[in-house]
């Protein structure tokens, strides 16, 4: 029975607002499946009488409401997933005899979830954190997590210290900030207490921990992992892919506006890609080596702060990780995607790295609290794509049909009951074992200070610059000096040099004396350019995003030609104007704006373009906003294109000229400058390098 009417264009039971909305949809059901008469208004007694507790349709859809989130991951929160392939080109016959090892050609399913470490689940993407680089792979023999992340190394060695590291890293608990960040006292407390954290912390605190794209940075499996063949012969192996579009990083005080100008640029970008078919792809890159070559390094392989360089152990390329589908609903799949570092397939084994063993714990337990029963497998992201069959029964939610009456093994029964197969199946490499019960560090762990000084001493002169920021920035947000000066004193075992880099910076006074350290720094260990972010980043726009500024009497032609250079490189093309609405071009036409000035900054852009005539440069001379996206697209170095008329808007926005500022350029010159990157000379000029 239609009431009357309660607000304009609205009867009483609402169906005038969804004709406005559209006609021609299926019906509305609740959960049961009966259909829904009237979505607006929950049961009254009377016109403007109580609610009634009786309705049904009001009851189902707020309880189900009410119990719509579930646990966030206690690391990882915040994260962002898809779907692809893996595709084997190069096969490890007789390396391993994991078939997804040995098809060539085949492609494997996979769902790949990327997330931050440290922030919760709303959280911003640009923080300065480790990425994860979870990667299940559905294969015909059953599900592999390959669970990794962005960094080959870790910040523990030990599974015992994981809970402290995090508890350090998060929110300090009286206060619950500060959210995804470690720059606080916690952090670094703890930080400078743990030397076996020096290695990563050089990693976090290079550019690698604040990447410009999902799509442009690499994955590791971190930890040492054995292929075992047919004959039971084990192969050590670690894991890493390699981003086709290269490398490619944000400067630190971009990431810093771009969490606020967009939370969700990476997933933006990801997503977006993969919509417009630039589906993004890795390649599958394996070290692989026996004990003998094990037993060279003073280190341990077992240890996961250490790599192994590359130009000692080149990568040998297996296959191919492309992504491209998009989830149809985050929760169900990305929330929902379970990785359980314990799921392997014949054929991929573990080894003894004390971090590894306490992971293949730590995964499984967390996805029953988080996802709520052991039946989480059975989620359609996380159920294998080959026959199931076992004897696990009921439990929360079950969500298959079991049929039969054997629910046990061994039986007779029931002829199609499965039965165990000792040729296919799951085997552990026979690892021989050997000396007392021990909670104890074996002493090839001891060495924390060599690879981090070789890893600083990799890099570029601009990356090695950003990592002593980096240490700027962050200690410099801790308010005991102790725990500032314990760090110092710590990188003071890596090299004296970054130590006083990073004590100038802060301010420190006094000198600096080492904290002891079990094993002094090699100081011979020779660079690998493969650390570099620089080294590994490609001359192309490809994957990029170029901002063209706007505002009315610009030339038409020259927008049009530039959108269509840009897209033929295949690269991202946005215009950024005054109003949402677009700017009229000088022949009158409205060239259509992608983001108004305001929320278009230059942060989100890796090249800009200043598209203005003399009477549009006044207009824009007059928006504070339009002066800071100069601003900073030059203190961020970037390539920098305009109009010659735009010159007044540099010069407002203190733009010096170089080699990346191009004024009354041409489209192509304009991209043939951009695709070089950033202009690094430029960084000295508008910052205090330490
Ligand atoms: Fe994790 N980690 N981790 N971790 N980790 C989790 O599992 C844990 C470690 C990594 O996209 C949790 O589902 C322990 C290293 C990724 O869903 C939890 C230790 C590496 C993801 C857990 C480590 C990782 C997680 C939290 C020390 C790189 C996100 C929620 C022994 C190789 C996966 C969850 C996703 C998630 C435990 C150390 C990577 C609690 C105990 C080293 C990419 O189980």
């Amino acid at each position: 029975m239609a009431g009357k009417p309660q607000q304009p264009g609205m009867t009483g039971n609402g169906d005038e607002l969804h004709q406005l909305a559209g006609g021609g949809h299926p019906p509305l059901t609740t959960q049961t499946g009966v259909v829904v008469s009237d979505d607006e208004n929950s049961l009254r007694g009377g016109e403007r009488g109580p609610t009634l507790l009786e309705d049904p349709v009001l009851l189902e859809k707020i309880q189900h409401f009410d119990h719509e989130r579930i646990p966030e991951r206690v690391v990882h929160a915040r994260g962002f997933g898809a779907h692809g392939y893996f595709e084997l080109t190069h096969s490890l016959k007789g390396i391993s005899r994991a078939a997804i090892f040995n098809e060539t050609g085949v492609k494997t399913p996979v769902f790949v979830r990327f997330s931050t470490v440290a922030g919760n689940k709303g959280s911003t993407d640009l923080a300065r954190d480790v990425r994860g680089f979870a990667v299940k792979f559905y294969t015909r023999e059953g599900n592999w997590d390959l669970v990794g992340n962005n960094i080959p190394v870790f910040f523990i060695q030990d599974a015992i210290k994981f809970p402290d590291l995090v508890h350090a890293a998060k929110q300090e608990p009286d206060k619950d900030f500060p959210q995804a960040q470690t720059a606080h006292d916690n952090f670094w407390d703890f930080a400078s207490l743990m030397p076996e954290s020096t290695h990563m912390l050089m990693w976090v605190m290079s550019d690698r921990a604040i990447p410009r794209s999902f799509r442009m940075m690499e994955g590791f499996g971190i930890h040492t992992y054995r292929l075992v063949n047919e004959d039971g012969k084990s192969t050590f192996v670690k894991f890493h892919w390699r981003p086709r579009l290269g490398m490619q990083s944000v400067v630190w005080d971009e990431a810093l506006k771009i969490s606020g100008a967009d939370p969700d640029f990476h997933r933006r970008d990801l997503w977006n890609a993969i919509s417009e078919g630039n589906f993004p792809e890795w390649e599958l890159g394996m070290q692989l080596f026996d004990q003998e070559f094990a037993d060279k390094f003073d280190f341990d392989v077992l240890d996961a702060t250490k790599i192994i360089p590359e130009e000692i152990l080149p990568l040998r390329t297996v296959g191919r990780l492309v992504l491209d589908r998009n989830v149809d609903n985050f929760f169900a799949e990305t929330e929902q995607a379970a990785f359980c570092v314990r799921n392997v397939v014949p054929g991929i084994d573990f080894t003894n790295d004390p971090l590894l063993q306490g992971r293949i714990f730590s995964y499984q337990d967390t996805q029953l609290l988080r996802l709520g029963g052991s039946n989480f497998q059975q989620l359609p992201i996380n159920a294998p794509k080959c026959p199931v069959m076992h004897f696990q029964r009921d439990g929360h939610m079950q969500m298959g049909v079991p049929k039969g009456r054997v629910n046990y093994s061994p039986s007779s029964l029931q002829p199609d009951s499965p039965r165990q197969d000792q040729q296919r199946g799951l085997t552990a490499f026979p690892q021989g074992m050997e000396g007392h019960k021990l909670r104890i560090r074996a002493a090839s762990f001891a060495d924390h200070f060599s690879q981090a000084r070789q890893f600083f001493y990799s890099q570029t002169e601009p990356e090695q610059n950003h990592i002593v920021s980096a240490f700027i920035f962050e200690l410099s947000k801790v308010d005991h000096l102790a725990v500032r000066e314990r760090m110092v004193a710590q990188l003071a075992n890596v090299d004296p040099r970054i130590a006083e880099r990073v004590a100038a910076g802060l301010g420190l006074q006094g000198s600096i004396e080492p904290v002891p350290a079990a094993v002094k720094a090699r100081t011979d260990l020779p660079a690998s350019p493969a650390l570099s972010i620089l080294g590994k980043l490609k001359n192309t726009v490809e994957g990029r995003k170029i901002g063209c500024l706007v505002a009315d009497g610009v030339h038409a032609g020259l927008i049009g030609s530039l959108r269509a250079d840009v897209k033929r490189q295949k690269a991202d093309f946005a215009i950024i104007a005054p109003k949402r609405g677009g700017a009229k071009a000088a022949d009158g036409t409205i060239i259509e704006a992608d983001f108004q000035l305001a929320g278009g900054p230059s942060v989100l852009f890796d090249a800009v373009f200043i598209a203005a005539d003399a009477d549009g440069v006044q207009l824009l001379l007059k928006e504070a906003a339009a002066v800071a996206f100069v601003h900073d697209a030059f203190a961020h170095l970037k390539v920098i294109g305009a109009t010659k008329e735009a010159q007044p808007l540099l010069d407002a926005a203190g733009v010096m000229p170089d080699a990346g500022v191009l004024v009354g350029t041409n489209p192509e010159a304009f991209l043939t400058a951009a695709a070089l990157g950033r202009i690094w000379d430029r960084e000295p000029k508008v910052r205090t390098v330490y």
